[in-house]
């Protein structure tokens, strides 16, 4: 601590370990013989590429449903933390994603937060919706759900199958600056109202679909569809068509993407990381990493990307 009794006198120093101890004392540290330098010429990446598999998480999930249950867990679900050292949150550095189950005729309760979160689901069958603001929105499989900022948010598993969806969240991004919030509702499951099919916060499998394969190819066997562009200002989300055959290329970006495959098969490189993937697989791509993707069969992925972000604070650069 620095109290005025222990100011040192810096007219009297002799040399610079002596400079340094008497810095200690008035708690500042040197800037011009820093271990590890503040600025450097381009991005430094800690977290790596990963790949999670669907298969795995399934089995993990069901054994789940047997032993954890949403009376007592807010959320049913395994955080895809990026794999390096000390790290039990991030899948990249600005967003988290999880995979969850609600099983067949259970709920779990509405909250709201800070945190902007989506879902592709993997896996539910009529009736099973996900609440948001006091609506049932129908989740089917290969649909994309939004519930951003403060919205409120449940889930109400009606049919008699269990349902298995992938979440994203930007919490990483939320903890790093600090207005996180968040709350339960009132009345536990939020009473609903109504159910919308066309909800705006719901991008329909059976929908973006054939939206999707009508586009126009942005360069061969390769095309995009945004969903959903500006409803959230951290994340957005493209699916993107890989015609069988095609290997798609990137840069290496500022940007951080989460791939969630909702159809097809194929490889990525990463990073010179190899994955082999399958549908409801994720794979992490953090920024300033190259990334290529190979389809084996057409296919279609959800890129969940954090340009927007950058974007708005215009740091969105790639490598030429
Ligand atoms: O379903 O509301 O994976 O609040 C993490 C936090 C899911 C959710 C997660 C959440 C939710
Ligand atoms: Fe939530």
């Amino acid at each position: 601590m620095h109290s005025d009794m222990l100011t040192p006198d810096f007219e009297t120093t002799q040399n610079l370990d002596e400079l340094h101890l008497k810095l200690e004392q008035i708690n500042v540290k040197n800037g011009w013989n820093k271990p590890t330098p503040s600025l450097y010429p381009e991005p430094r990446q800690r977290y790596v590429p990963a790949h999670w598999r669907y298969a795995d998480a399934r089995a993990a999930l069901h054994a789940a449903g047997r032993l954890v249950g949403t009376e007592w867990a807010e959320r049913r679900n395994l955080i895809l933390a990026n794999p390096i050292e000390g790290n039990d949150y991030p899948t990249v550095t600005t967003m988290v994603a999880a995979y969850q189950m609600v099983k067949s005729g259970e709920k779990a309760r509405s909250h709201r937060h800070t945190p902007n979160a989506m879902r592709i689901i993997m896996e539910s069958t009529s009736p099973a919706y996900t609440i948001v603001s006091g609506v049932n929105v129908p989740m089917e499989p290969g649909d994309v759900l939004l519930t951003p900022n403060w919205h409120y948010h449940g889930h109400d598993n009606r049919s008699d199958t269990d349902a298995y969806w992938i979440d994203i969240l930007d919490a990483p991004t939320v903890q790093l600056l600090g207005p996180m919030f968040f709350e339960h509702h009132p009345d536990a499951v939020e009473k609903t109202e109504k159910v919308d099919p066309d909800s705006s916060m719901r991008f329909a499998f059976r929908d973006y679909r054939p939206q999707l394969l009508a586009q126009p190819e942005a360069v061969p066997g390769v095309r995009m569809l945004g969903l959903g562009e500006g409803m959230v200002e951290t994340f957005d989300r493209t699916a993107i068509g890989l015609a069988a055959g095609t290997v798609w290329k990137q840069p290496r970006k500022t940007a951080s993407d989460i791939f969630v495959v909702v159809e097809g098969e194929g490889t990525s490189s990463v990073g010179g990381r190899q994955f082999a993937w399958a549908r409801g697989d994720v794979i992490a791509v953090p920024s300033w990493i190259a990334q290529e993707h190979r389809a084996m069969q057409d296919a279609i992925l959800i890129r969940v990307s954090d340009t927007p972000l950058l974007q708005a604070l215009n740091w969105v650069r790639e490598e030429k």
